[in-house]
């Protein structure tokens, strides 16, 4: 897969898609994010992939949507160029995702992050909604999972000042998962991936799915999802294998089916 703004790049069982604008920090322009989702669309069907790291470089991740791209535009523009469209395209992707941050991951950057089931980031990484700066708000997600993953007023902090939280900020609120120096940052998530691209993958997938469904339905709603997806796993192989492996005391053999 050969691109103009981002680097895929497939290892063992995991695949690594790097944002690659470094001039502006990787603001996310309308080319970029079709090759994000085309790759990301590609990776969910390879058999070969099980796990999907995004990641940036060391200064940034994402400082948001390319603004200069945008700034001209009229609401009708917005509305009829429908742009953004692509985006939610990136939550139904059935394989794990997970965000390596090291710098900014800033408006469009940050909701990129939150769209991933995992995150993991260097010391320096720096993540904010800076939108209400620049005479906007949030508007990939950034009110409705920001708010879902640190609470009301914390969301309420960063939309409305703006303010970018540290690493350490972020790990505490609970919006990521892990911090390590930045030199270790996109190692740390290639160990995540090769641990989860290890397990069985329709259990991952039934797995992501049903925790996502927490997002978006009742807590009844939720778990009767989640038990319909725990039966469907007792017709797949790797569930007889992986009883089986248990009670003979061996290591199971995955055959993601
Ligand atoms: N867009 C375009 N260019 C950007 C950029 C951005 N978001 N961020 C940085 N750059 C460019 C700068 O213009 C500069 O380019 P040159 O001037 O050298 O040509 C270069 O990157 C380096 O930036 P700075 O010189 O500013 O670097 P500093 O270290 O001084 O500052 C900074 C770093 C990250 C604090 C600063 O660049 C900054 O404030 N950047 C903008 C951050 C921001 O406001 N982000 C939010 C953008 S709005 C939606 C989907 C997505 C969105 C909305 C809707 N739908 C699905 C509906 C998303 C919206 C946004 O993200």
């Amino acid at each position: 897969m050969s691109y103009a703004h981002i680097i895929v790049l497939q290892q063992d069982l995991y695949a690594v898609v790097q944002i690659n604008r470094p001039e502006v920090l990787n603001a996310l322009n309308v080319t970029l994010m079709h090759e994000l989702v085309d790759a990301l669309e590609s990776l969910d069907t390879s058999p070969e992939v099980r796990c999907i790291i995004i990641t940036g470089n060391e200064k940034a991740f994402a400082a948001g949507a390319d603004i200069k791209e945008m700034a001209e535009a009229s609401s009708m523009e917005m509305l009829q160029r429908d742009q953004f469209a692509r985006w939610d395209r990136i939550r139904k992707i059935r394989k794990p995702l997970i965000a390596a941050v090291s710098g900014f991951a800033l408006g469009g950057g940050c909701e990129l992050v939150m769209t991933c089931d995992l995150v993991v980031a260097s010391e320096t990484a720096l993540f904010g909604q800076p939108e209400i700066n620049i005479g906007v708000m949030p508007g990939a997600g950034g009110t409705q999972r920001l708010t879902r993953a640190v609470g009301k007023v914390k969301a309420m902090e960063m939309i409305l000042t703006g303010r970018m939280i540290s690493a350490a900020e972020a790990l505490q609120w609970g919006l990521i998962n892990k911090v390590v120096p930045v030199e270790y940052y996109l190692e740390e998530a290639k160990s995540w991936a090769s641990e989860i691209a290890s397990k069985p993958p329709i259990a991952v997938r039934l797995a992501k799915e049903s925790v996502l469904k927490a997002f978006d339905t009742t807590i009844e709603g939720g778990l009767e999802f989640e038990r319909k997806n725990f039966y469907l796993l007792f017709s797949s192989e790797d569930q007889k294998e992986g009883m089986s492996a248990f009670s003979q005391k061996r290591k199971p053999e995955w055959k993601a089916k």
